[in-house]
């Protein structure tokens, strides 16, 4: 009976890890999958997941099942991790939010939300983005198209293309945008621009749809990194948001995450809550509680928040350096005269070198360098011991 079952493509970003693995080259380096590593290229588990998971077990927390919408002490830090405390569509109870799957399954509900709710509505998603936005989307059936976002060029943003893409959009679409620390490119707008694209979003009755994977790990300030979100808020406008703690809590096997919907009115937002329950309840019942429970322990607690911050700070450091010692041994060592500044201008995990697909593939057939086929490197997999390395590898497969 499954004969006619066919082979799936390897994922293009969890396939680089499996490549990686196969190969047992000592000088091989994997900086496919954003996920943070030590400079010792050793995974690291934060020291306040640590004491967090120490204080559940100290007070002999059980295993219930949660409700279907989560925990409800983490569903409370996380909103307000995101907007703000004081923010005035929470105090008004005009934000509903469930616990999701980490980022990827809040997303996942969402566009099960607006299937449902939006027969025919489209999502625009930026060229290029994650590539997992696609297989969400599409598997909801949500039609979606992209909006231009990098322009080769410049190495930067093609503000006037994603004006114009999203002003070209039927009215009410969805326009998904990275809150901060755009994967793949590094690339955000200003501030400025922020202002811009909500005016668009704005006049065109579309409705923002938020994915904040990196909250804390672009600017290194959990606020600084929400404002493009608090912005649209502050405007009064309806927000889809999906957050994640995979990296910015390195809680990446625990998925967690939340749904927040905020809405026009507490009422609404009443009535979104108990659909995104119902969209759950089929799908997986309900969340799992262990990373819910961290969060809510390291957020809901002054401590253990300052500690976090510091913590953050540190990846969030370490990745700058590292950034910062490439962009130098590729300037010192490239005698082509190329402009390499555009590394430094990036923000958050990755660099998006501009190598292309033949080129990525000789990064990894000739110096065993794993990565993504659109030029993606993760820095946060990258030490200052292999900078070095990693140039030689870099040059060479530029000029060839
Ligand atoms: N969205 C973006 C842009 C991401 O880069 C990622 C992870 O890399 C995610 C969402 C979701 O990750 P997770 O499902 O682990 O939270
Ligand atoms: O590196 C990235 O862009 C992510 C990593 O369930 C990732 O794709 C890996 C597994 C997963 C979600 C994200």
């Amino acid at each position: 009976r499954f004969e006619g079952v066919s082979m799936a493509p390897p994922d293009p970003i969890l396939g680089v890890s499996e490549a990686f693995r196969a190969d047992k080259c000592d000088l091989k380096l994997n900086l496919g999958v954003g996920a943070y590593r030590t400079e010792e290229l050793q995974p690291y588990v934060l020291n306040v997941v640590k004491k967090a998971e120490n204080l559940m077990l100290q007070r002999g927390e059980n295993k219930e099942y949660l409700p279907i919408e989560g925990l409800a002490a983490f569903n409370k830090v996380t909103a307000e991790l995101l907007l703000g405390a004081d923010n005035p569509a929470i105090h008004e109870g005009r934000v509903a939010t469930v616990q999701g799957l980490s980022g990827t399954g809040s997303l996942r509900l969402a566009a099960a939300l607006i299937e449902r709710y939006f027969p025919g509505a489209k999502v625009l998603i930026s060229s290029p983005t994650w590539g997992n936005h696609k297989n969400i989307f599409n598997d909801a059936r949500v039609p979606w198209s992209e909006y231009r976002y990098y322009d080769p060029k410049t190495v930067g943003l093609d503000f006037d293309g994603m004006i114009s893409d999203i002003k070209g959009a039927p009215e009410g679409s969805f326009i998904l945008l990275h809150g901060c620390a755009h994967n793949p490119t590094g690339i955000d707008p200003t501030p400025g621009q922020w202002e811009k694209i909500a005016d668009v979003i704005q006049e065109k009755n579309h409705i923002p749809f938020f994915d904040v994977a990196y909250q804390g790990f672009a600017s290194g300030s959990l606020d600084e990194d929400a404002s493009s979100v608090r912005l649209f808020v502050a405007r009064g406008m309806e927000v889809l948001v999906a957050q994640s703690y995979s990296k910015n809590l390195g809680l990446y096997s625990e998925r967690i995450g939340a749904m927040n919907v905020v809405c026009s009115s507490s009422d609404v937002a009443v009535r979104v809550k108990s659909q995104l329950k119902r969209i759950a309840r089929p799908m997986y019942s309900n969340p799992p509680i262990h990373g819910a429970k961290i969060v809510a322990n390291v957020v809901g607690d002054p401590t253990l928040f300052n500690e976090w911050k510091e913590e953050m700070e540190l990846m969030a450091g370490r990745i700058k350096t590292v950034r910062q010692k490439l962009f130098d041994s590729l300037s010192a060592k490239d005698k082509s005269g190329k402009d390499w500044s555009f590394i430094l201008k990036q923000i958050g995990m990755f660099s998006f070198t501009g190598l292309n697909k033949a080129q990525s593939d000789n990064m990894t057939d000739k110096w065993h360098v794993y990565m993504t086929k659109d030029g993606r490197i993760s820095l946060a997999g990258l030490s200052l011991a292999k900078c070095e390395y990693l140039a030689d590898a870099i040059i060479d497969s530029y000029h060839n």
